[in-house]
């Protein structure tokens, strides 16, 4: 059932009116319920895809952005399962196999991640798992855990393809994704640009960021890790073939984040101890893995001790942690897990992902909703001259934020000319450094009205004169109208409310 209304846009209203009216043209057929199941989604949580190659770190991340150990890492039947992590009022798994009716399974959890216990079942006869689990981070997202692309088994690798670029007729069930690679590969590439078409595009710079995972090993494991990700991930961003179709590229590594979330007073202890043996010592220790669990240590710990660090930490995490610790920057394991976790690039994936995802969500919902409803009549030809498509019709090619989107999409895709300074300045005002008033007009947070409608005037004045200029090309002067309605309704939001 759809929940009761919340705030919801003009446009998500009008998509749901649309919705409802296609839900009652294609009554009794497939797509009756799929555009139903839309429908009732458009009050929940943004869904947000973690996608990536076999091992890119997709679970570890989404474990770092919950705060918890929850998605098995590494081993066991349920890395290949698609899995939802939705905020719950209780603890709950459901297993939905793939014949028969959705089930509530058994789980537990000791240390670590979330065991579910799938019974007879056998993990390509589940479609999927959904665990409610209640989670502040989880109330304006929902996080879908996929099982890594390309892997061995290409049953598994089909089982995410297929969810992430469902058939034509079938809309994409999550509204934005992130995608995770370690290095670019070709093939990363080809990934992005399977679910990147025009019209049923699934990701698009509008809805997808790529993070560059397990950032703290680009650098070897060095101290300096993190500032070499950040630059490659700058060069990245720059790469006209990522900016075609991602946001913005992230330098993360979830392992330090989520170790630092769910850090022990015993592992604390065990690198306080670590860090009392002589600094040669431990730098040999830690110029391999093999070298740091089977190396000689004038500390007491075990090499099953070492290895269960290296697990939890990685030897970058393991570095940084006897570096703090050894210059006094952090005395205790709270301030090591803070340390940890602003290090890993956490801070800056949450931020993006309010401002880019859950500051978007009724733009993206619409989007979706829109998205079902094409797919559905792509499927009944003889509905081509219904009043639902040209409701659709209308509603796509009026709405200011789809036009906004789709700019954006053009900008991206090198399709309008315009001087970089202009084009920096174009995305900003479409929200790509955030969504507030202040992120668009490049001021200081917290503007007064004042400060406002000042640079809002003065946006408006320059981009009505580049829409007029007879120097603009029509893919220019195209923008320059769209930007401009984007001034006029920032600049009627501040004098409304200075009344
Ligand atoms: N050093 C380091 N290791 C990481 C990081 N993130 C994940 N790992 C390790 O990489 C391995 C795979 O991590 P997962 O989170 O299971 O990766 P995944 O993409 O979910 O893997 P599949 O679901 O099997 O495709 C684990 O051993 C993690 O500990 C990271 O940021 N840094
Ligand atoms: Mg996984």
């Amino acid at each position: 059932m759809t929940a009761a209304p919340t705030h919801r846009s003009a446009l998500l209203e009008t998509v749901c009116t649309l919705l409802s009216d296609a839900i009652e043209a294609f009554r009794g057929t497939a797509q009756e319920q799929q555009l139903q199941a839309v429908l009732d989604r458009v009050d929940e949580p943004l869904r947000v895809a973690i996608a990536g190659k076999v091992k890119a770190g997709k679970s570890t991340l989404l474990n770092a952005l919950v705060g918890e150990e929850l998605a098995p890492t590494d081993a066991g039947e349920c890395t290949r399962i698609v899995t939802w992590y939705r905020n719950g009022h209780t603890y709950r798994v459901v297993v939905e196999p793939t014949v028969g009716e959705p089930r509530q399974v058994p789980f537990h959890r000791d240390e670590g991640a979330l065991e579910v216990e799938l019974g007879a079942l056998d993990h390509d006869e589940v479609e999927r798992i959904t665990v409610d689990w209640p989670s502040r981070s989880l109330e304006r997202l929902t996080l879908i855990d996929t099982p890594g692309i390309a892997s061995v088994s290409t049953d598994v690798s089909a089982k995410s393809h297929s969810f992430l670029t469902p058939d034509e007729d079938r809309a994409t069930e999550a509204d934005a994704v992130l995608y995770l690679m370690k290095h670019l590969h070709a093939t990363d590439i080809d990934f992005l640009e399977a679910f990147h078409d025009e019209e049923v595009s699934q990701a698009t710079p509008v809805n997808a960021i790529a993070i560059l995972s397990r950032a703290d090993e680009i650098g070897s494991g060095r101290l300096d890790s993190m500032e070499s990700a950040e630059r490659v991930a700058a060069r990245y961003r720059n790469n006209p073939n990522v900016r075609r179709l991602a946001q913005t590229v992230l330098p993360v590594a979830g392992l330090l984040a989520q170790t630092g979330s769910t850090l022990r007073e015993a592992e604390f202890q065990a690198l306080v101890e670590l860090s009392r043996a002589p600094v040669e010592e431990t730098d040999d220790m830690l110029l391999s893995v093999d070298r740091f669990i089977n190396g000689r240590t004038s500390s007491v710990l075990t090499s099953s001790d070492r290895e269960m660090l290296l697990d939890r930490f990685g030897l970058y995490g393991v570095r940084l942690s006897l570096h703090l610790i050894g210059s006094n920057q952090v005395s205790t394991s709270t301030q090591l897990a803070a340390e940890m976790i602003r290090r890993s690039g956490l801070h800056g994936l949450q931020a993006a992902l309010l401002s880019h995802f859950a500051d978007r969500r009724d733009t993206l919902k619409a989007r979706s909703g829109l998205l079902a409803v094409e797919a559905a009549l792509r499927s009944r030809p003889d509905l081509a001259g219904s009043a639902v498509a040209a409701d659709l019709e209308r509603i796509s090619a009026s709405a200011h934020e789809l036009n906004e989107l789709r700019l954006l999409n053009l900008i991206r895709a090198g399709a309008v000319t315009a001087k970089p300074d202009d084009i920096a300045e174009m995305e900003r005002l479409l929200g790509t450094s955030g969504t507030s008033v202040a992120d668009r007009l490049a001021l200081p947070a917290g503007p007064d009205a004042a400060a406002v409608i000042q640079a809002a005037q003065a946006a408006l004045t320059k981009w009505q004169r580049k829409a007029e200029s007879p120097l603009s090309t029509q893919d220019a002067s195209v923008a320059a109208r769209i930007l401009m309605r984007t001034c006029e309704g920032i600049l009627t939001d501040a004098l409304a409310s200075t009344n």
